[in-house]
C-alpha cells in the first residue's frame, strides 16, 4: 500500500512530490492546478507543471505528462503494433487519458479500438486539460466504454480481438485486479490464436518482485512472454517495463512499413529502439531464470 499522503494546498511554485510505495520520492514544481477531483474510485489531479506540462495524478502517482508520455505510450503500443499478425480489431483496458488510443489509431490497419475505462472522470479531465493525448477521441473507429475492464474480459467472446493493451495504474485500488492469473487468462481467451497482449509490467528496479511474478504468471499461461524496457521520466526509478505475451507473436519480426509509417512522427520509439530494448540486463535475467 502507499504511504498515506498529508494534504498539502498546492499554488504556483509549489513542489509536488510522488512517494513511491514509501521507497522513493520524486517531485516536480508546479505552475498552476488545472483540475482536482475525487471520482467515485480515486483522486485525480492534473498539474501544470514546469518541466512536463501538464501531468495527470491519480491519488498521488504520476501516470503521465505531455512532455514525457511519449515514452510510455509509443513503447507500451509500437512493438505490438509493428509486429502483430493481424491489428484490426483491438481493445485498450485502462488507457482513459487516451495516449494509448492515439498511438494505435496511427495505423491504418486498425478497424477497430474497444477503449474500456473505469473512470469517466479521467477521460473527461484529461480531454480537457491534456489536448496532445486526446487527438483520437474524434476517430470514429474509436469506441469508449465506460465500465469494468475485468468484467468485461470475462463476458466478451472468445478470439474477439487481435491485440489487447492492458494500461493500468500500479497494481493497488481499482486496478488491483489487472495484475493476477484470472485476469491474464481471460485476455488470452478473448485473443486470436496469432493474437497479442502488450502489458506495462512496472519497475524492474524498484517494484522487482512485481515484475518477476507478473513474468511467472504470465508465462502459465501463455507460450511466449518477452519483457522489455525503457525510460518513463516521471515513474519510479525512470527505468519501466512492458511485456509482450503470446502463443505465437514474433517480437522481433518488425514489419517495415508498419515502423516507418510510426517513425515519421515518433518521439521516442524507431526500429533500433525497439530491438534494443528487448535486451533483458544480467541481473533480471539470473531471478528469471530460476
Ligand atoms: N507508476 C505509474 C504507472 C502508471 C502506468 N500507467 C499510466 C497510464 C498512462 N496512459
Amino acid at each position: 500500500m502507499p504511504a498515506p499522503r498529508a494534504a498539502i494546498r498546492l499554488s504556483m511554485g509549489s513542489w509536488y512530490y510522488e512517494t513511491f510505495e514509501n521507497k522513493t520520492r520524486y517531485g516536480v514544481m508546479i505552475r498552476d492546478v488545472l483540475f482536482s477531483a475525487k471520482s467515485d474510485f480515486q483522486k485525480i489531479e492534473i498539474l501544470d507543471t514546469v518541466h512536463y506540462g501538464p501531468v495527470l495524478v491519480i491519488d498521488g502517482i504520476f501516470m503521465t505528462g505531455e512532455k514525457e508520455e511519449h515514452f510510455y505510450h509509443e513503447m507500451l503500443v509500437q512493438p505490438a503494433m509493428t509486429t502483430a499478425a493481424h491489428m484490426a480489431r483491438v481493445l485498450i483496458i485502462g488507457g482513459g487519458d487516451g495516449g494509448t488510443a492515439r498511438e494505435i489509431l496511427r495505423h491504418s490497419g486498425v478497424q477497430s479500438v474497444v477503449i474500456v475505462e473505469i473512470d469517466p472522470v479521467v477521460v473527461e479531465a484529461c480531454r480537457a486539460h491534456m489536448p496532445t493525448l486526446a487527438t483520437a477521441w474524434s476517430d470514429p473507429r474509436l469506441e469508449l466504454i465506460i465500465g469494468d475492464g475485468i468484467a468485461y474480459v470475462k463476458r466478451k467472446d472468445v478470439g474477439s480481438f487481435d491485440i489487447i493493451f492492458l494500461d493500468g495504474c500500479d497494481p493497488v485500488g481499482p486496478s488491483e485486479g489487472l495484475f493476477n492469473a484470472e485476469f491474464y487468462a481471460d485476455c488470452k481467451r478473448l485473443l486470436t490464436s496469432d493474437g497479442v497482449f502488450a502489458l506495462q509490467t512496472g519497475s524492474p528496479i524498484l517494484q522487482q518482485e512485481l515484475f518477476v511474478d507478473t513474468m511467472r504468471t504470465l508465462k502459465e499461461i501463455f507460450q511466449r512472454v518477452a519483457p522489455y524496457f525503457g525510460p518513463a521520466p516521471l515513474y519510479a526509478s525512470d527505468q519501466w517495463s512492458w511485456t509482450l505475451a503470446s502463443d505465437r507473436h514474433e517480437h522481433l519480426a518488425i514489419v517495415d512499413e508498419r515502423a516507418k509509417l510510426v517513425e515519421k512522427t515518433a518521439r521516442y520509439y524507431n526500429r533500433d529502439i525497439h530491438r534494443a530494448a528487448f535486451a533483458v540486463p544480467n541481473n533480471l535475467k539470473k531471478i528469471l531464470e530460476r
